[in-house]
């Protein structure tokens, strides 16, 4: 490292450095004590009166034991209660002085530590990962002028307008209220009875029903701030801005039927990827990047830049990169980290400022008003994961868990205390409010401007590929499938003809219910807006830096198997970056046809196709695939043809093949290669693979998913 690298990664520390002071290693530093400090000889056995009688009220570490572990739970998050987070940091890449003061966004030499948080909404804190939902994308940023809490989703549009319609959008999506079901699922009566209704939902479904809703790791996600927010410089001058966070392995989805086997298979698919790479010293990484808005443009588009419902397309104006965030450390304890972490979209710092958005608006009151339920009390901000960097002298004082012993005045104005802490101000530090002018009439109504709910929508659809829509067109299906009410089903697909006529043709063929006629057929791509098109809005135009690292590629194996050819592939999938396991039928080792022994990683009944991006078949001597005699190698086969994963098979192994001709596999072992355009690849001579199947196995790898093997819909 030269010496800007070792400041940049020092300032990067401060807050690990801050974290080391509340380190607890109980177990390390002698024998068992309560509470208070008394030594405990046996925890085993309470204290009972006679060796068969009853436990003595006296036995106060037996009680003080019961009562802390009765009280170890705090209520969950009302939305986004399952979660997962790691530390790194933020770097910009220049100053963007022109546009903001924000100190973390001047130096390119600065590192700030960061704390990122990703969730579900719908599920409770034990619900599984890979569900139909939005993804929470929460940034804390411990920058030298205070924390920044850049509270996002995986999403750039939300659900509802203006927050006072938050807890009627959350009760409709949540498990319904008599039983309780479903957990983590939106195909249910009521919240598609809440969509029918209110169209300004319609775009955000649109995203929920796309593969943004299933996505493969939170590693390959984007993330977006969703409001118009406003870059204040040291002028005094606003530029609005809109937030993207850009992954630079790209963007990839799952395919529903995967997604929800992997609920039973990992339910912890997306924290153990994440906690995997980190682990791994693979560490995640993404480009900020801003759409920045002069003033004077606030009038220039043809949807309301207040409306959180609304995308501003690329294509109009271009994201810039401003910097990368990398995450390069797991927390200590999950619940003193991840689960105690505090985000408030208020948390702003000089230079970053609010927009009337009034989703944005409700926002900044209920983040802080969840957390004193939560945390128990106003005093959250001191848990370790929740204190700022920056040094706090506040008035406030008191209230439950107050772990600071205050010294000296707690008022002001003061004498007595020196005037400290005096305003802040002569060195132009402190935060200002955005001198923004407003003049209106008290009323409750919403705002003409934000009427238009149906032209993003169709320009999203527009904007997909042919598998994306056909996935669009089946999550709908699956969807309202689910719905009992059938005046429900009908009705949105009413919505959905003001969108597109097409996508409600589809839809409504799959569902049951007649195609609308009249005004809201007609409606459909009225607009000239609903004609447009965004080509980055499609996952085809997310693909990152096209590399296939951390990929997972399983390798069947059994006894016999041509061990120079799993080596030949390994190596190369190894030197991508790629991460690769043997499986076979049982643990331990198997005996290569060299007689040699080989490791394997793990026991196929212990692991399925859905866990793995993958798949190669290496041969044996014996002309047939070794692999093929085992039905869980079969199934796991099968499995990796019908989501479009990429399969390589070398020698005998291409044999498996032939039983994927019933699933639409068209094999010709004629040629050196197979069908590589369906991403699978064959070399049927033996011996090591040659260049051009490793290089056409990695590119069927780094395409990630094959869609046009699948079935299309009819
Ligand atoms: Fe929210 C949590 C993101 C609208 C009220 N929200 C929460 C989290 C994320 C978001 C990522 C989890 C933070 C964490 O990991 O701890 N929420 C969003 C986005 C929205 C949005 C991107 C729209 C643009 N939220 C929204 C509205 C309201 C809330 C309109 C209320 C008016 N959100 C909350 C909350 C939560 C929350 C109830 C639950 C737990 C928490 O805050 O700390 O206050």
């Amino acid at each position: 490292m030269d010496r800007t690298d070792q400041d940049a990664a020092a300032s990067a520390d401060r807050k690990q450095r801050q974290r080391e002071a509340f380190h607890a290693d109980d177990p390390a530093a002698g024998p068992l004590t309560t509470d208070q400090g008394v030594e405990v000889d046996h925890t085993d056995d309470s204290l009972t009166a006679g060796e068969r009688g009853p436990t003595l009220m006296e036995d106060f570490h037996f009680r003080e034991k019961l009562t802390h572990f009765d009280h170890e739970r705090i209520p969950e998050r009302v939305v986004h209660a399952r979660g997962a987070g790691a530390y790194g940091y933020f770097q910009p890449y220049e100053s963007c002085a022109e546009f903001t003061r924000a100190a973390f966004l001047q130096d390119p030499a600065v590192r700030t530590p960061a704390f990122v948080r990703f969730s579900t909404v719908q599920g409770p804190k034990g619900s599984a990962d890979t569900v139909r939902d939005v993804r929470g994308f929460a940034t804390k940023f411990y920058t030298s002028e205070g924390n920044y809490d850049l509270v996002g989703n995986n999403f750039p549009v939300f659900f509802i307008q203006d927050g006072i319609k938050f807890p009627d959008f959350v009760h409709a999506v949540k498990p319904e209220p008599h039983n309780d079901m479903p957990t983590g699922a939106s195909a249910h009566d009521t919240l598609w009875d809440f969509v029918s209704l209110q169209p300004e939902t319609l775009h955000a479904i649109m995203w929920l029903m796309s593969d943004r809703a299933i996505p493969r790791s939170y590693r390959m996600m984007q993330g977006f701030g969703v409001h118009t927010f406003r870059f204040v410089n040291a002028e005094g001058r606003g530029t609005f801005v809109k937030f993207h966070w850009k992954p630079r392995l790209g963007s990839h989805s799952l395919v529903w039927d995967e997604a929800q086997e992997c609920q039973g298979r990992n339910p912890d698919f997306n924290r153990g990827d994440l906690w995997d790479a980190i682990e791994a010293g693979e560490y995640p990484e993404w480009e900020l990047g801003v759409q920045l808005v002069p003033e004077e443009d606030e009038f220039a588009f043809d949807f309301d830049l207040l409306d959180a419902t609304k995308l501003i397309p690329e294509e109009q104006v271009p994201v810039r990169p401003i910097g990368r965030m990398v995450l390069d450390r797991n927390p200590e304890n999950f619940f003193a980290e991840t689960e105690q972490v505090a985000f408030h979209t208020a948390n702003v710092v000089p230079g970053i400022d609010f927009t009337n958005d009034p989703l944005l608006q409700a926002r900044n009151f209920s983040y802080l008003d969840t957390q004193l339920t939560r945390l128990g009390g106003p005093n959250f901000a001191q848990l370790p994961v929740n204190r700022p960097v920056a040094p706090v002298r506040t008035n406030q004082r008191d209230g439950a868990h107050q772990s600071a012993i205050h010294r000296g005045t707690n008022y002001f104005p003061n004498s007595l205390g020196g005037g400290c802490p005096a305003h802040a101000g002569v060195d132009g530090k402190a935060f200002t409010h955005y001198t923004e002018r407003v003049d209106g009439h008290k009323i409750r109504r919403r705002s003409p401007s934000f009427q238009d709910h149906w032209s993003q929508p169709a320009l999203f659809w527009n904007s997909m590929s042919d598998w994306e829509k056909q996935h669009i067109v089946e999550a709908f299906r699956f969807e309202l499938g689910k719905v009992d009410a059938r005046a429900v089903r009908a009705l949105t697909v009413e919505q959905l003809a003001k969108v597109n006529g097409e996508l409600a043709t589809e839809v409504a063929r799959g569902i049951g219910v007649p195609l609308p006629s009249g005004p809201a057929a007609e409606a459909a791509e009225a607009t000239e807006a609903s004609k447009s098109a965004s080509p980055a809005l499609s996952l085809e135009a997310q693909r990152g830096d096209g590399s296939i690292r951390t990929r997972k590629i399983a390798v069947l194996v059994t006894d016999g198997i041509d061990a120079e050819q799993v080596t030949s592939v390994r190596e190369r999938l190894a030197a991508e970056g790629a991460i690769v396991e043997a499986l076979a039928p049982v643990d331990g080792e198997v005996r290569g046809a060299d007689g040699e022994l080989y490791t394997v990683d793990r026991a196929l009944p212990t692991v399925a196709s859905v866990l793995y991006d993958a798949v190669l078949l290496p041969g044996g001597p014996v002309g047939t695939s070794p692999a093929a005699a085992d039905p869980d190698a079969l199934r796991f086969v099968r499995d990796a043809y019908r989501h479009g994963k990429p399969i390589g098979a070398l020698g005998s192994g291409v044999g498996i093949l032939s039983a994927l001709e019933p699933e639409g596999l068209r094999l010709s072992t004629e040629f050196h290669h197979v069908e590589s355009d369906l991403g699978v690849v064959t070399e049927t001579s033996p011996g090591a693979a040659g260049e051009e199947f490793l290089d056409a196995f990695v590119a069927a790898i780094a395409a990630h998913r094959h869609w046009d093997r699948l079935p299309t819909r009819h």
